[in-house]
């Protein structure tokens, strides 16, 4: 049944009898009118299957636990408790064409290597002794330090503590990359890469925001440096914090970006760390663009599309494309650090970004 809009310009075309049995005849031969589906498929604005969702890591934390001794990790290749976006269940994504999900590793254990066309990220939840292996580059991560696996790397992971498990968050492209029916899995034929001597070469090697003699000829489109630690972040941001008030909807707010470029970490997805300061109050607004947020430090709540969401340490919401938003700062001493990644990248180089915020809009819900 089509959607009929009764408006000059929009298909408004009422079913009969003759054309019920024309459609049929169309369906027949691989075809459609196009008039019968047009309003759905060009729609006013964006209108994503993903709803606004939030999920307490107080209810999840034990069961990413009771996992982590039902299943071996080598089994399952990864352990890995994902959330899903009610509205997605049919591609196993969090918000729009992002995964993301919960990874636990006991100690001691490492992961088989891997690589596929999807790119993937991790924040690192809790505990310390995990690494990463990303195209022989041996990485070590801890509580909320962020790291990347590019599209077509090598990698492997697992945790060298003795007596903690570690649970980080991986968020991938793989909704994306599947719809574009693109996606290429392998297994190293080795099952486990040879890493190079020294760890954190990537790091050593960038994390300072200077370049090397040979620098700028890399040419790869994701950043050289894979890994950003906490420390340095909340401290960018911190610093940014004392001379500049950031903006009415976002705080402070900075994008992990390539060294090199000044781009996006990796080509299909960014990543941002933004500081609520105490007490801040955020205008809404609107933007296309699906985002995953982590709450890194502190508490507090967002509203989205006029739902309110309260939030704590480790706690996981997003917002959809084109959902008004805005988040507070409920605790009155101190900031609010919010992690979150997002596919801006590809929304922007595909000259997709609209935004819009909801002062300049009078409030108007819809278009
Ligand atoms: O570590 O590459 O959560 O391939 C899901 C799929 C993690 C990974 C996930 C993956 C990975």
């Amino acid at each position: 049944m089509a959607r009929i809009e009764e408006v000059a310009g929009r298909a408004r075309v009422h079913d009969t009898e003759e054309l019920e049995e024309f459609y049929q005849r169309l369906e027949g031969l691989g075809t459609g009118a196009l008039w019968t589906v047009a309003n759905e498929i060009e729609p006013w604005f964006p209108m994503p299957k993903s709803v606004p969702m939030h999920w307490a890591y107080q209810d999840i934390r034990p069961l990413v636990v009771e996992s982590a001794s039902l299943v071996q990790g080598e089994k399952a290749g990864r352990r890995v408790i994902m959330l899903v976006n009610e509205g997605r269940k049919d591609i196993s994504a969090a918000v729009g064409l992002l995964y993301t999900g919960l990874q636990i590793m006991n100690p001691g254990e490492s992961m088989t290597a891997h690589r596929h066309a999807a790119s993937a990220l991790r924040f690192v939840v809790e505990g310390s002794g995990a690494w990463t292996i990303v195209d022989g580059d041996r990485l070590r991560v801890g509580p909320n330090d962020f790291a990347i696996t590019p599209n077509g790397t090598w990698h492997e992971h697992g945790n060298e503590a003795q007596d903690n498990f570690v649970i980080w968050q991986d968020g991938l492209d793989i909704p994306l990359v599947n719809a574009l029916d693109a996606n290429f899995y392998q297994v190293h034929p080795d099952l486990y890469q040879v890493p190079g001597k020294v760890i954190n070469t990537s790091l050593l090697t960038h994390g300072a925001g200077m370049l090397k003699p040979d620098g700028r000829s890399w040419s790869r489109r994701y950043s050289p440096c894979l890994g950003y630690p906490w420390a340095m972040t909340r401290e960018a941001v911190e610093n940014l914090g004392k001379v500049s008030d950031g903006t009415v909807w976002d705080g402070v707010i900075m994008e992990y970006v390539n060294p090199v470029t000044g781009g996006s970490v990796m080509p299909t997805m960014g990543a941002h760390m933004q500081m609520l300061h105490a007490g801040f109050a955020g205008q809404a607004h609107r933007h296309t663009g699906s985002v995953v947020y982590h709450v890194a430090e502190g508490r507090g709540h967002s509203i989205i599309n006029g739902r309110r969401f309260d939030w704590k340490e480790h706690d996981i919401f997003v917002v959809p494309s084109w959902a008004w938003h805005e988040h507070h700062n409920d605790d009155a001493d101190n900031p609010a650090f919010l992690f979150n990644f997002n596919d801006f990248p590809m929304i922007h180089s595909l000259d997709l970004w609209r935004e819009e915020s909801f002062a300049s809009n009078n409030g108007h819900q819809d278009v």
